[in-house]
């Protein structure tokens, strides 16, 4: 038990009293990550999918000094409304200080793993993790997303780290840390609008049921940290890597250029590379987080089954 301030949907606080499965979302993604309107259909069509899957959706967000353990639709419209520059934008660092000062926050990948492992909630799934910027070595610009899977025992599912960073190196990291990265049904690892990398993935499994095995085994060896499922595109939504890497480079100069910095860098890039593919991007961005939120959702049925 914790004291922490949690405030849970009916829906969600059923489905964890009975032990059935259900899947955390995050809310960086609406507010940060995609432009309205299409951020608020995305969490209702996220929802869906999961629902469909057989599990329940738990998206994660603080409003009014709590953490909202599942949204109502008012709500989710509401944060899908505001502006970018109202919202905080939640990290292991800022959380205690939103909820203090009774800010409105939504929650990083790193943040919706800490209120998920709160709340009893095992699974979460995402787009693509935050990891080591390109140009890292100069600007020390490395999400507090690697560090919080080392330590935070929940099971992510995104498309690989977004391939606006440094690809190469974010896997480093998380090789360092311990953090188990497992390709799903490939031997690559997936760099989030494209299914290849050019990388060979450090561990593969092909079915939720071994992942599931994988996350309850970790916790009998009494290993600290989650682990991440890297879920390739499907190749109806993919944008090819010679296609998406000019784009990229051509947003990351722009956001040298203007001087962008810290929390700001991710957001900006996601923007310019929407606005430079004419949108392409987002449709991509959209289809992968509802591949991932079918897995986390697979992987959240078979994690109820008795072992
Ligand atoms: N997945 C997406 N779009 C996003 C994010 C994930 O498809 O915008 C968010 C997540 O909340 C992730 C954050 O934690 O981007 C990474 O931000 P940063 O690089 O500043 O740590």
């Amino acid at each position: 038990m914790n004291d922490a301030p949690l405030l849970f949907s009916p829906e969600v606080a059923d489905a964890l009293g009975a032990g059935r499965p259900v899947v955390a979302l995050e809310s960086t993604i609406i507010t940060h990550g995609m432009p309205y309107p299409q951020n608020l259909d995305m969490a209702r069509e996220v929802e869906q999918v999961i629902r469909t899957a057989g599990a329940v959706p738990a998206t994660i967000a603080v409003m009014g000094h709590q953490i909202h353990v599942g949204l109502t639709d008012d709500s989710l419209e509401q944060l899908a409304q505001t502006p970018a520059g109202e919202v905080m934008k939640l990290s292991r660092a800022d959380l205690a200080v939103c909820l203090a000062n009774g800010r409105t926050g939504a929650t990083t990948v790193a943040a919706t793993m800490i209120c998920a492992h709160l709340a009893g909630i095992r699974v979460f799934a995402t787009g693509g993790i935050g990891g080591v910027h390109r140009g890292a070595e100069h600007s020390f610009d490395i999400s507090a997303d690697l560090h919080e899977l080392a330590q935070t025992p929940v099971t992510v599912v995104a498309a690989g780290a977004k391939a606006i960073l440094d690809l190469p190196k974010t896997w480093e990291v998380l090789e360092t840390l311990g953090v188990p990265v497992i390709a799903y049904g490939q031997d690559e690892l997936p760099a989030f609008w494209s299914r290849n990398s050019g990388i060979p993935a450090p561990l593969r499994m092909d079915s939720p049921g071994q992942i599931a095995t994988a996350a309850r085994m970790r916790a009998r060896l009494g290993l600290a940290g989650g682990q991440l499922v890297a879920n390739p595109i499907p190749p109806n939504h993919e944008i090819t890597q010679s296609e998406i890497l000019p784009v990229i480079l051509k947003a990351l100069d722009e956001a040298e250029t203007q001087g962008i910095a810290t929390k700001s860098v991710t957001p900006f890039l996601l923007q310019r590379v929407f606005e430079l593919t004419e949108g392409k991007s987002l449709a991509s961005n959209i289809g992968l987080v509802m591949n991932n939120a079918r897995l986390a959702a697979e992987i959240a049925v078979e994690m109820t089954k008795p072992a």
